[in-house]
């Protein structure tokens, strides 16, 4: 097979592996974690759907190869971190992920680029059976990475590139076929000594000996993944202002630094900033006071409305205010 006639740079590809192997590398690991209760309230990770990622096979028994692929959104990072660093910035923050698509929510933006390759490969393999993997299905898509040779788990337990960094998603399209393509050799640990993602962690969240973190203590979990009014972390109040999801501990990451150090673009084709523009104008820029009084004022309805395709639909208006609340009581 080959991708000369799928460009994927324009669908914000950067790197893409194969594999045929349906078993993660890492699942006694994983298994451990569970059994620690490390995944706290994330009960998906735990129930019935636990076993189903033992295997993708559990998951999509005609499994026979993945193609996996890095969608790296450090410059939309590096133009967030201009926005805080200025004086319009009220001291919230979003996290970066959130404008890898200019505010749209990567699992539509992603999927229909994954779709586009889907169709490509179909094309060139008439009756091959696709399926898309993309951060909801039973599947442990670091692993999967992994396993295609892209990079390894550091210690914040993030999936690193030595050439992209942290700050990319991972897609997948699984087949019933195998293909004919090449291989990369799994990667080595690239950490070294260095602990800076396990000591910044506001939360201690990060477990030091097991390149896996305690869900319940990690701010992502708390902004982005409990929709009701709940207690923050201990220890959240010494973040950064993060009202939904966190990226501190790939902030300190000499792997991310040095991407940075490098100041490389990398075009996605987004054409409109409408969504990105209203994620800041509303949460990002006036007052912890004002964000409040608008979110208590305005209907559920008009919330999910008004934030339709962006991540922040998911949480919901209580979730958000929430969130904003627990910063209200800070000095921020
Ligand atoms: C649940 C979940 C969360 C939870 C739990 C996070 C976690 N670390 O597990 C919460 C809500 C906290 C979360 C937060 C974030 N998430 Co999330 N999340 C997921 C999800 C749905 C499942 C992850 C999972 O299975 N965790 C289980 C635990 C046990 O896995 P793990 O911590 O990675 O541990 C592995 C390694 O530590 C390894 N390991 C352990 N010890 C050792 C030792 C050796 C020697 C080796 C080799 C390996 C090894 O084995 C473990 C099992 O694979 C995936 C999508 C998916 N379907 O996979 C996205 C995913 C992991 N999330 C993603 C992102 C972007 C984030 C955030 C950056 C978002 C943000 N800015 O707020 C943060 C990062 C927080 C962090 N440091 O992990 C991306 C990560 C991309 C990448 N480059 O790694 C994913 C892959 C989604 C995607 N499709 O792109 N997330
Ligand atoms: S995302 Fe934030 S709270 Fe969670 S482990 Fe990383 S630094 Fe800690
Ligand atoms: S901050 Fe250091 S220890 Fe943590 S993931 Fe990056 S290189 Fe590894």
């Amino acid at each position: 097979m080959n991708f000369t006639e799928i460009n994927l740079q324009e669908l914000g590809i950067a790197q893409w592996g194969y594999t045929e192997a349906d078993r993660p590398i890492t699942w006694k690991h994983y298994e451990d974690w569970v059994d620690n209760n490390g995944h706290g309230p994330l009960g998906y990770l735990a129930d019935h759907r636990k076993d189903l990622r033992e295997s993708l096979k559990k998951y999509y028994p005609d499994f026979e190869s993945a193609l996996v692929f890095i969608f790296p959104y450090f410059d939309d990072k590096k133009r967030i971190e201009d926005f805080y660093a200025s004086k319009e910035s009220n001291g919230l923050k979003i996290a970066s992920y959130l404008f890898a698509y200019h505010g749209i929510d990567y699992h539509y933006a992603i999927r229909d680029r994954l779709n586009v390759v889907k169709k490509g490969i179909e094309k060139q393999h008439p009756g091959i059976e696709t399926k898309l993997s993309l951060d909801t299905q039973p599947i442990l898509e670091r692993d999967l990475a992994f396993r295609a040779g892209l990079g390894w788990f550091g210690k914040n337990s993030m999936f690193i590139s030595k050439q992209w960094g942290s700050f990319f998603m991972i897609g997948a399209l699984l087949f019933n076929k195998k293909l004919d393509l090449p291989t990369l050799n799994i990667d080595e640990d690239h950490c070294g000594q260095c602990q800076a993602c396990i000591t910044d962690c506001p939360t201690l969240a990060i477990s030091p000996n097991s390149r896996t973190i305690e869900a319940a203590k990690c701010i992502s979990t708390y902004t982005i993944e409990l929709f009701k009014d709940a207690p923050a972390p201990l220890g959240m109040e010494k973040g950064d202002g993060e009202i939904f999801g966190c990226d501190i501990c790939q902030d300190v990451c000499p792997w991310n630094k040095r991407i940075f150090r490098q100041g490389l673009i990398f075009d996605k084709g987004v054409e409109t900033s409408e969504k990105e523009n209203l994620l800041i104008d509303f949460f990002l820029r006036p007052s912890k006071e004002e964000i409040l009084e608008k979110l208590e004022s305005m209907s559920n309805r008009a919330y999910t409305k008004m934030f339709k395709g962006t991540p922040v639909e998911r949480t919901g208006r209580v979730g958000m205010i929430k969130n904003i609340k627990f910063w209200t009581s800070s000095n921020l």
